[in-house]
């Protein structure tokens, strides 16, 4: 088994902060960001930190999936009272497109904690807001790019204080985006693995013959904080809580100094996963060290295989 079948973009890091340096009030990271394929081209979702520590969520364009123009306005800011209460600081977008609306799931902080929140738009110039669709904690909201069976599904990890070794991926349903229920548990944590301690949704999945195709990201504590990776699991197409393969192994994890060493070492943390099953690739959209936005790709058939068989 080749276990070594992930490849990083010759570009890396796809944006950095020395990019933004021109925006407004400056850059001290840009990671965690959230790409869609959007007409001929695409959008992005990146998150930006001033070197205020501000966080926010900036569009991008690109024509290529490499190269991207990034509008300095940041996007989802508090616009009434209920929105600055719970949803104060915003990051970590994941967009999944279903029909023609793109909805946006973010990571939403207030004073309770960190929740998760959701708005759509058709154009990344105007947003709708639905507010937080589960209480703190929880965070990597990720929807299903289609009903199953007349219902739409999520994934998202809720989690207990003891937040080192507890954090699964759940899932839940809903007839209309809003209101959601029946709860499941997806996938725990492994003993002795690499994800061994927390959990988290990170793609939205991919619809394959073989059943939906997620690539997540799992922890492992060091002495003194986490290591991220990146796994692989596939979830049965009509039962999406059922999780028919997840690879043993990471498919991908901090080994280039930009996943090395950045505000938050050893970190890649995935949020977009692109499919182009015409050439049998995926590309991978993930953040390094807490720093820096990234890209690698694989091929589909081998991420499937690796899946089955690690
Ligand atoms: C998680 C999230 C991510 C971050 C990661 C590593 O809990 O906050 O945004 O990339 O930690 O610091």
């Amino acid at each position: 088994m080749n276990y070594d079948f992930v490849t990083r973009y010759a570009g890396n890091p796809v944006i950095k902060p020395s990019d933004l340096a021109h925006l407004p009030g400056g850059c001290n990271s840009v990671f965690n960001s959230a790409v869609t394929r959007f007409g001929a081209g695409y959008k992005a979702i990146l998150r930006v930190e001033k070197p205020t520590g501000f966080t926010s969520l900036l569009v991008a364009d690109s024509e290529d999936g490499r190269h991207f123009d990034v509008h300095p306005d940041p996007i989802l800011l508090p616009e009434n009272e209920e929105q600055a209460l719970y949803e104060e600081a915003v990051y970590d977008a994941r967009i999944t497109q279903i029909d023609d609306t793109y909805y946006v799931c973010y990571a939403a902080e207030s004073v309770y904690g960190c929740a998760v929140a959701l708005a759509s738009t058709q154009d990344f110039k105007t947003f709708t807001r639905y507010g937080c669709i589960a209480e703190p904690i929880n965070r990597n909201l990720v929807l299903f790019p289609e009903k199953i069976n007349g219902k739409y599904f999520r994934l998202d990890r809720p989690f207990q204080s003891d937040f080192v070794h507890t954090g699964s991926i759940w899932l839940m349903e809903s007839p209309d985006l809003i209101h959601w229920g029946r709860p499941k548990c997806v996938m725990e944590s492994r003993r002795f693995a690499w994800d061994k301690a927390k959990i988290g949704a990170g793609a939205p999945p991919i619809k394959t013959d073989e059943g939906w195709l997620c690539v997540y990201h799992g922890t492992s504590p060091l002495c003194n904080s986490l290591t991220y990776r990146l796994g692989v699991a596939i979830l049965d197409l009509e039962q999406p809580w059922i999780v028919k393969h997840r690879a043993q192994a990471y498919i991908l994890g901090p080994a280039e100094e930009y996943e090395r060493i950045g505000d938050c070492p050893n970190v890649c943390f995935i949020n977009s996963a692109i499919p182009y099953f015409e050439e049998d690739r995926l590309d991978l959209y993930y953040g390094g060290a807490d720093t820096v936005m990234c890209l690698a790709s694989c091929k589909i058939s081998e991420l499937i295989q690796f899946a089955k068989e690690c």
